[in-house]
């Protein structure tokens, strides 16, 4: 069966292209059972012809999109397209996280044949084999099927177990070197699946709960440095990043990757941690192995709000060490947060501001507050009557606006403190830095990284040293 992959990575910010570790994933299993799979990464701009042509040429029977919440307007817009040129000689199926805690979309979905529920692997496996030899389709373990106007919903079967058994994700179905070039030299990979952690803006609680199984499981490491070794010996990559939700989770996992990477990759890498995890020990390891910055969510700095609207449950001081230790290792920090959470204020905001600029991390990212389906903090905004329906199909930068209406916190007030956020994070403290994200998060910073692109090693080498 031939199966077309469409990766939507609309309207993101920042001008890099990325990887999709799911899709990578799945390519990878049904090629290994003798199925064809292409890919149309669709990036920028919305537009359907890359993909149409796409389509002309490879002739697939199913078409496999993966969707985040926010690219779902687009993934509306594609469906209804293909159906209306292809009829039902292209079987079409979403997957992914959004689809996952919003299956109604099947219902709600002109032109989409079926969903997938959580790990896709063995169920599209199933799925291709059965459409190939023309078996029901309408009892998969984990897919939902319309059919005749009808809704077949299955059970899930549970979480794969051994995560090694699974062969490395298919990078030669991505124009993987253009995505390491774009992406700073970077390759990225992930050790583990899952959080054990439940902050309320997250889908990984809702994800947890769809299938039976341990939820956080980690890969050998011997399994994970084959897998680095065979992409630095195919592609030309000079950083290595680890974007597991939770690489630092266990201290002896952690040691005993440190000393088999420093023998056997050495490459430099970074990798995102959570602030209650650093010890000297831990940190001292990572330094020695090559680590060269550690990312953290912050994500808001007010310790009640954080504690009881976000579950997150870590005290400011508990940040401020781990971003004074990790310095004190010789090690780059970087800080993630984030504007605009339900019942937030100005005020509130500020408190964000106040823990950066206290520790001033190398290197920080602000986002836009976006409510996924799913999520505690999505109901908490249908509830309060929140969401601003005439924002849900506004073409904008992906969490860079906000879709809420809130009377505390307006849209206007939003949107100045995410363009001043870094601003006044570092106004006073690194003239250069401030200067730089300030247009980096400007009305216009996009159009400026999309021209500066050819020169944004440049660009970055200037604002972070
Ligand atoms: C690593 C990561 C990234 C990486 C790689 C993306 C990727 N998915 O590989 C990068 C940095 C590129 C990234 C980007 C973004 N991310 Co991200 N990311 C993650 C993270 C931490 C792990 C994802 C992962 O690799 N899991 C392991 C792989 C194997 O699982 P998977 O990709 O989900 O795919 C499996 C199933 O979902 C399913 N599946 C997926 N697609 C399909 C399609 C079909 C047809 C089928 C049958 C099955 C199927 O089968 C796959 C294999 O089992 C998750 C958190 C999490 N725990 O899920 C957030 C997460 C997915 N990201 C999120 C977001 C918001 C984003 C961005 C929008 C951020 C931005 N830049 O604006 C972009 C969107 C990119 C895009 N267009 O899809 C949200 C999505 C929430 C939502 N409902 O929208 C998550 C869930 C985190 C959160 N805050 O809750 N991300």
């Amino acid at each position: 069966m031939k199966v077309l992959f469409v990766y939507p990575d609309i309207n993101v910010k920042g001008g890099a292209l990325s990887y999709h570790f799911g899709i990578g994933s799945l390519s990878a299993v049904l090629k290994k059972a003798g199925h064809e799979a292409a890919l149309q990464y669709l990036y920028g701009s919305y537009d359907i012809k890359p993909l149409l042509e796409k389509v002309e040429q490879f002739e697939p029977g199913i078409l496999a999109i993966t969707a985040v919440s926010f690219q779902y307007k687009y993934i509306k817009k594609i469906i209804a397209e293909i159906k209306r040129i292809y009829g039902s000689k292209i079987f079409i199926i979403c997957g992914g996280p959004h689809i996952s805690l919003a299956p109604w979309e099947l219902e709600k979905t002109e032109g989409l044949d079926a969903i997938c529920i959580g790990e896709g692997e063995y169920p599209l496996l199933e799925l291709a084999d059965k459409l190939q030899s023309g078996n029901d389709i309408t009892n998969i373990e984990n897919i939902w099927v319309k059919k005749d106007g009808k809704i077949y919903q299955n059970p899930n079967r549970s979480l794969i177990s051994d995560i090694d058994s699974l062969p490395f994700g298919d990078r030669e179905l991505f124009n993987y070197q253009e995505i390491v070039n774009s992406d700073y030299d970077r390759a990225i990979f992930m050790c583990s699946r899952g959080c054990p952690y439940s902050c309320t803006y997250c889908c990984n609680s809702g994800l947890r709960d769809l299938q039976k199984g341990k939820y956080v499981r980690f890969r050998s490491i011997e399994n994970v440095i084959a897998e680095i070794k065979e992409v630095i010996s195919n592609y030309h990559v000079k950083y290595i990043y680890l974007n597991d939700d939770v690489f630092t989770e266990n201290r002896e996992y952690v040691s005993k990757f440190c000393t088999i990477y420093k023998e056997e990759i050495g490459y430099p890498f970074e990798l995102n941690t959570r602030v209650e995890h650093l010890t000297c020990d831990m940190l001292q390891s990572l330094r020695d192995a090559g680590c060269y910055r550690v990312a953290m969510g912050i994500e808001q700095g007010d310790e009640k709000f954080r504690r009881e609207i976000l579950n997150r449950r870590m005290s400011n001081e508990k940040i401020e060490k781990a971003f004074e230790l990790t310095k004190k290792a010789g090690i780059r920090t970087k800080s993630f947060n984030i504007v605009g959470f339900p019942f937030e204020t100005y005020d509130i905001h500020m408190e964000t501001v106040k823990i950066n600029r206290k520790v001033q991390p190398s290197s920080l990212v602000v986002y836009v507050f976006e409510p996924y389906p799913g999520t505690p903090l999505y109901d908490m905004c249908i509830k309060n009557h929140f969401i601003e329906e005439d924002m849900q199909d506004i073409d904008f930068i992906s969490r860079t606006d906000t879709t809420l209406n809130m009377p505390d916190f307006t849209r206007k007030q939003i949107l100045k403190c995410y363009r001043n956020f870094a601003w006044r994070v570092y106004r006073g403290k690194s003239y250069k830095k401030a200067l730089l994200h300030k247009i980096y998060y400007s009305k216009y910073g996009e159009l400026l990284i999309r021209l500066l692109s050819p020169f944004k090693k440049i660009v970055r080498k200037f604002a972070m040293d």
